[in-house]
């Protein structure tokens, strides 16, 4: 005869989502922002075009980090923008194309600001 195991909660105040809290304000373009850990510190940040510019908002545990700026090309183009991991770092990389028959173009956040 089988036996199975199953979990029986025995606690019934558990609420999935009982607060809420503002991350940062003035989000700009939300619905082209994209959500990866640029910088590598294992927390996501906020990458999203503002004006003629790529910027990201760097995220650190519960704080909010510097804005920095990444590109100053394709934000007329940022529905295409894409997040790969180009360089094979590890940290995922912003990807972009200026038109839909341009070449990719890359911004490898570590690279341009941390080894630089
Ligand atoms: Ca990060
Ligand atoms: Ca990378």
């Amino acid at each position: 005869m089988q036996s199975f195991c199953r979990w029986v909660p025995n606690d019934t105040d558990f609420e999935a989502f009982d607060t809420t809290n503002t991350a940062y304000s003035g989000a700009k373009n939300t619905e082209y922002t994209l959500i990866f850990d640029i910088d590598g510190n294992g927390i996501d940040d906020f990458v999203y075009p503002d004006g003629s510019e790529w910027k990201a908002r760097l995220m650190s545990t519960n704080a909010v980090g510097n804005t920095v700026s990444l590109a100053s090309w394709a934000t007329n183009e940022k529905e295409h923008a894409l997040t790969i991991d180009f360089n094979g770092d590890g940290i995922r990389d912003l990807l972009y194309a200026t038109s839909d028959t341009s070449n990719w173009q890359v911004v490898s956040y570590i690279l341009r600001y941390k080894l630089s």
